[in-house]
């Protein structure tokens, strides 16, 4: 159910591949100039209406420069009614026209516009749309001028006013941003409110949402320089109860921003809308954050401990955003990794007082490594030029981007680098900045900035390979290190990577280390003349470098690493590394007989630990997704991978029959244990459950039913059908039914209970699927299970894969189907193919022809055919 990168899910139009959109009009980094006017003021009047929606604008605007350049508007899909000059008429352009130029001829100009939108005919989204009975805005990156003429670039600040009008039975709650100032009724059933931020802003940072909402709220007293500040959290009627966490999440963020890096609130209201559906994660406009529903309302009834903590992730980054992005805001778009690298770096700054950093750290590389594996991992998180803006927003391109800061700040030291953040916060306030601002900043705190700037440009993957010496008996031991990017060989000069990197000694004590050494060569050698003897070289620990290690650990180094590492991440890779080890050594036929006893052996001393650091013990109990396994073997057919995983995790399973049956009694009555602890149990007594069940075990099938019919949490209720779901005991329908008839009533049931089948290992996952898919329960107009379902299902790659061509046959007629009405979505579908070259030569084929016959299908979206074309490619 784990989204990675979901928090600010990009559009899906980002699901179309970089290639696909590039025509003619790339825009190209080196290409930006100052802009030749600026806009001090808007003033909108939207009167609002589903079908036909009139803006009217009143903008400000002054010369920028000593020029004669004309003033340039860009619009999207407007149909224009008026435009005046300093009070004169001027021809409206023709509907669609992409720009509007006037030629004012003082130093300041007013502009007035009126135009026309229909927002429920807005498929595009961007712009203002109606979401079930929601009309909403999305204006980042580009949308703004879909609502108004407007220079739509971030480098332009302006102070806005916005008088919002429309039907007050249908649209009883009317927002934008910043501070509500008068409202009223209006003849005729209408109504208005009006909204004034005080600070300037870029105009892709303009909200507006109008419906049918509740809301909750909560005071921080005097928390703006001794003033209140509120916090409201609106939700569909009914809904908004379950957003007490995010409010108080809310809270702690803005408390957080303040003792970490200064920053006081500032605006005396600050408002969180759920909108169901939205498609685009969440969005931070100023004053007015806007989530799609399930980022926002979450409780322990209807979500997981999981889900709860990324809900607090997603509510951080916005709020966070409101210094990084809002108020020192970027000047082009080619410079997004800056906005959003540094605010989920200071997201995770946030989450790190949230969860134990170690396991906090173990979730984000599994994102970030997810992310690299998709057809996104490639270009630099700041290239030349691109086809469209919107090709940025990837998941790549945030967490990559926030890996680069995280490199920065374990180099220099996590307190500098927040004094450091602190001060470029203060000193761009109110100014459009570039990544060389910010290093530049970065070298005044004593970064090498001019080496660091290299990753900005630097397209992905790097590797690291490592080589371990040892020399004579008084010779001690090398570690020869060697650098290697896509970059390489034209020209690139090599990357500073901090490495964190220790040497253990058989029996698991450290040798050397844990130190960090920045890496600045292509290839180094480091010396250890005092270490003797055999040791293990763990390097990269934490992923304190965003590359990918190439050690050519042998079985007993990975079992060392797996047994002894302390660092949480190192330690997993070799966990995972010698799981996939034992699966090729099954598929070739070999004994994995020694890999296996490695893992047992690891795993024993993780689960003898297992009650005191619990959430920890559960992430490391938890064996490679399936995705990750097959990333890690060579041609894999996913059935036969599949059928050797199961083998290795029953083989594991059994040996560890006793240990687990223990920790897993030992965590009951997990719910009633408050905070970090509890959720450390339950993440306990889930994972001990699936293991039990790996084996078989009919105890365990009991235990797993009973956990769900008596657990209050979703956490557990979920924990007992994920586990259960794999396996053929009449328990599992039971449950599945139980389920269904008890929580099925809940905000997003359906979807668990659909993603939660299509995740099945069973043999006959394709059929249910299928049946699913026909069933009741799945609703093709309901994007949200289309996804839960499909989503789903392309995470189970022996089912996907299936030798008889079965569930990608299924894949794409759902994806042919859904493409009707939802063509971004319906490419989405496609993207866990994105591998396909990867595996085995005869599955290979399949997908190829399988594709091969989509794209050849007539009347396909344009947004499908080039994902097909594009994963052809
Ligand atoms: N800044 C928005 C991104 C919205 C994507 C639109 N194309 C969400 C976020 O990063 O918080
Ligand atoms: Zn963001």
């Amino acid at each position: 159910m784990e989204e990675p990168g979901a928090r600010r899910t990009p559009s899906p139009a980002a699901a179309r591949p970089a290639e696909a959109a590039a025509g003619a009009g790339r825009v190209r980094r080196q290409d930006w100039r100052p802009p030749d006017w600026l806009v001090e003021r808007a003033r909108l009047d939207v009167a609002l209406d589903p079908v036909a929606t009139r803006v009217s604008a009143r903008l400000v605007a002054r010369r920028h420069g000593r020029h004669q350049r004309p003033l340039v508007l860009d619009g999207g899909a407007l149909v224009t009614r008026a435009v005046r000059l300093d009070g004169r008429p001027v021809p409206p352009p023709p509907p669609g026209a992409p720009v509007l130029c006037l030629a004012p001829e003082g130093e300041t100009a007013v502009v007035e516009t009126e135009v026309e939108l229909a927002p429920a005919a807005n498929r595009q989204l961007y712009g203002l749309h109606l979401v079930r009975d929601i009309l909403v805005s999305q204006c980042e990156a580009e949308g703004f001028r879909r609502i108004t003429w407007f220079p739509d670039r971030p480098d332009i600040r302006t102070r806005f006013r916005v008088r919002l009008e429309a039907d007050r039975a249908r649209f009883p709650v009317l927002l934008s941003n910043g501070i509500p100032g008068a409202a009223g009724d209006l003849p005729g059933g209408r109504h208005f409110a009006e909204w004034e931020d005080p600070l300037p802003k870029p105009c892709y940072l303009f909200g507006l949402v109008a419906g049918d909402l509740e809301s909750i709220e909560t005071r921080l007293a005097g928390a703006a320089g001794g003033r209140d500040v509120l916090l409201r959290l609106w939700a569909p009627p009914g809904e908004a109860r379950r957003g007490r966490h995010a409010l108080e999440t809310l809270a702690r963020v803005i408390a957080f921003d303040r003792a970490a890096f200064g920053r006081r609130p500032d605006l005396p209201l600050f408002q969180l809308v759920a909108v169901p559906d939205f498609a685009f994660g969440a969005m931070e406009n100023r004053g007015l954050y806007v989530f799609n529903a399930r980022h926002l309302l979450a409780d322990a009834e209807t979500a997981t401990d999981r889900e709860l903590l990324q809900v607090a992730a997603v509510v951080a980054h916005e709020h966070l955003h409101n210094w990084s992005g809002n108020r020192v805001a970027i000047r082009d778009w080619f410079q997004l990794a800056l906005k959003e690298g540094l605010t989920v770096w200071r997201e995770r700054c946030f989450m790190q007082e949230e969860l134990a950093p170690a396991v906090a750290r173990l979730r984000q590389v599994e994102a970030l490594e997810g992310a690299e594996a998709g057809e996104e991992a490639g270009g630099s998180v700041r290239p030349e030029s691109a086809g469209r803006v919107e090709q940025f927003y990837t998941a790549a391109l945030y967490d990559r981007g926030a890996e680069l800061i995280g490199m920065m700040a374990r180099t220099l030291g996590e307190e500098r680098m927040r004094a450091a953040v602190a001060a470029f916060l203060d000193r761009f306030d109110g100014r459009p900045v570039t990544v060389e601002d910010f290093l530049q900043l970065l070298g005044e705190f004593g970064l090498d900035a001019a080496r660091f700037a290299r990753w900005y440009e630097t397209p992905g993957p790097v590797r690291l390979s490592v080589r371990l010496r040892h020399g004579g008996a008084d010779e001690g031991v090398a570690l020869s290190l060697a650098q290697q990017s896509p970059a390489a060989g034209r020209g690139a000069r090599p990357l500073p990577l901090p490495l964190d990197l220790a040497l253990f000694r058989p029996d698991g004590r450290l040798a050397a280390g844990p130190l960090l050494h920045l890496m600045t060569e292509t290839s180094e050698t480091l010396l250890f003349p005092e270490v003797r003897g055999p040791v293990a070289a763990s390097v990269n620990r934490g992923l304190s470098a965003a590359v990918a290690v190439e050690a050519g650990e042998d079985r007993a180094v990975l079992a060392l690493l797996a047994r002894a590492e302390t660092d949480a991440v190192a330690r997993r890779r070799a966990l995972w590394a010698l799981f996939a080890r034992a699966v090729a050594a099954d598929l070739q036929g070999e004994g994995a007989g020694e890999e296996r006893a490695g893992l047992i052996e690891a795993l024993s001393a993780i689960l003898a630990r297992a009650p005191d650091e619990p959430e920890l013990a559960a992430e490391l109990l938890r064996l490679p997704p399936e995705p990750r396994l097959l990333a890690a073997l060579p041609r894999p057919d996913p059935g036969a991978a599949g059928g050797a995983r199961d083998r290795l995790a029953a083989a594991l399973a059994c040996a560890l029959r006793v240990p687990l049956r223990e920790v897993h009694a030992a965590c009951a009555g997990a719910e009633a244990v408050p905070g970090a602890r509890g959720r450390g149990l339950r993440a306990l007594a889930n994972v001990s459950l699936a293991l039990r069940l790996e084996a078989a075990e009919p105890e365990a099938a009991r235990a797993a039913l009973r956990q769900l019919e008596e657990a209050r949490t979703m956490t557990l209720r979920m924990g007992a059908l994920e586990a259960l779901v794999h396996t053929h005991f009449p328990e599992r329908d039971r449950a599945l039914a139980l389920f269904r008839d008890r929580f099925g009533h809940l905000p997003g049931a359906a979807e668990r209970w659909l993603a939660v089948q299509a995740a099945s290992r069973r043999a006959d996952a394709v059929e249910q699927v299928a049946a699913l898919a026909a069933g009741a329960w799945h609703d093709r107009t309901d994007i949200a299970r289309v996804q839960a379902l499909f989503r789903s299902f392309g995470q189970n790659p022996r089912a996907l894969f299936r030798a008889d061509g079965a569930g990608l046959r299924l894949l794409l007629a759902e994806a042919e189907a859904v493409d009707v009405s939802h063509p971004m979505l319906a490419a989405g579908l496609l993207r866990p193919l994105g591998g396909w070259r990867r595996l085995a030569p005869r599955i290979a084929r399949m997908v190829q022809r399988a594709l091969a016959r989509l794209a050849r299908r007539p009347r396909l979206s344009a947004e499908l055919s080039d994902m097909a074309e594009a994963l052809l490619a």
